[in-house]
């Protein structure tokens, strides 16, 4: 497999249960503590974390306690030798923002999501990192008449901007999503999510987060997206996985439903140099809701060990055949070409 580049990341919510909106969870829960081991295990480099991920009922405590435990957390990664790669504000399971978050209708509900994010970011110095994801699940509308889009817009840049202030070192990752949970989000594309950058205060701080199955619900190629942040030095991280069409978010392992699609991201990577400035390759992926409970890690290794694979397979390609092809638009023998080497034939 490729020596290469790439550290890997993912986050205690992908060692899910399996519970659905239809069925209770299939795999008993696990602790923290056992899931930060598995990581090391599997051979990754780093965790992502919500906030309350790293100060479990963060709402409840004091700003010197949040800072205490997350501080604490950091000793016990720095124990394991494991990074922190980002924190991200839940911003989707409170009362409090039941109607949105940063655009809600309700000015008291927009204060909490605001006062929640700068605890965030607090939380996120204690861990030494400075990267803050922002994947704003319940900023859109079920229906287009509750909400003004035009003020959502400005609600969206004033948050971000109270952030920016808040710490001057902090970054933040915007990641798109076009539906789920709602009906349509105000930042469905990484073109939404740069374009929104430069109306804050300080652009060079917001960049973006490119999760593939999120492009393809927006009827989009994530390896399109990927070059698209890059060409902006925008991608500072990833949630590599798949899905299989137009449907729920499926989070499925990597290449899973695609390998093509899987192959067109790694090249896209591989051209733009990922990696290199110490971005992560993440999974954003869960196991299959029938997984038995010692087959739970399975799509993480897999994930992983695809991606290798796919990085071998990019950088085995042959471009000066490609390039003879491509010259000629003999589209059709490229497309054969690109078969036979994923088939290995
Ligand atoms: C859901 C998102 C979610 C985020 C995570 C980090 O669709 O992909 O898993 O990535 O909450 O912000
Ligand atoms: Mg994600």
């Amino acid at each position: 497999m490729a020596k290469n580049r790439y550290q890997f990341c993912f986050g205690p919510w992908n060692i899910s249960e399996g519970g659905d909106p239809y069925g209770p969870p299939t795999r008993p829960a696990q602790s923290f503590d056992w899931k930060l081991a598995q990581l090391k295990k599997l051979g990754y480099d780093a965790m992502m974390f919500h906030d309350d991920d790293a100060v479990p009922d963060i709402d409840n405590k004091s700003d010197a306690q949040i800072r205490k435990e997350a501080r604490e957390l950091k000793k016990q990664l720095d124990g394991e030798g494991i990074a922190a790669e980002m924190v991200a504000p839940r911003l989707w399971f409170s009362p409090m923002t039941i109607d949105g978050a940063y655009t809600s209708n309700d000015p008291k509900c927009r204060k909490y999501a605001i006062e929640r994010s700068l605890r965030c970011i607090d939380v996120a110095r204690a861990m030494e990192t400075d990267l803050i994801v922002l994947w704003l699940a319940r900023e859109g509308s079920y229906l287009r008449e509750s909400k003004n889009a035009r003020k959502c817009v400005d609600y969206l840049v004033e948050a971000i901007d109270r952030m920016l202030a808040h710490d001057k070192s902090v970054r933040i990752a915007i990641e798109p999503k076009p539906n789920e949970p709602m009906d349509v989000a105000y930042i469905p594309t990484i073109g939404h999510a740069l374009a929104i950058a430069n109306l804050t205060a300080d652009p060079k701080r917001v960049g973006a987060l490119i999760e593939s199955a999120h492009a393809i619900l927006a009827g989009l190629d994530p390896a399109d997206e990927i070059d698209f942040a890059c060409a902006f030095g925008k991608l500072w991280s990833l949630h590599l996985n798949d899905q299989n069409g137009l449907k729920f978010d499926q989070d499925k392992p990597f290449a899973s439903s695609n390998l093509r699609g899987a192959f067109n991201q790694v090249r896209a990577l591989e051209r733009n140099g990922y990696g290199k400035k110490g971005e992560y390759v993440c999974f954003d992926v869960h196991p299959f809701r029938p997984t038995k409970v010692e087959h739970w890690l399975k799509h993480l290794d897999n994930s992983r060990r695809t991606f290798l694979h796919l990085v071998d397979k990019a950088r085995t390609f042959d471009e000066a055949k490609a390039k003879v092809l491509i010259a000629d638009r003999n589209y059709q023998d490229l497309d054969q070409m690109v078969l036979e080497h994923l088939m290995g034939v």
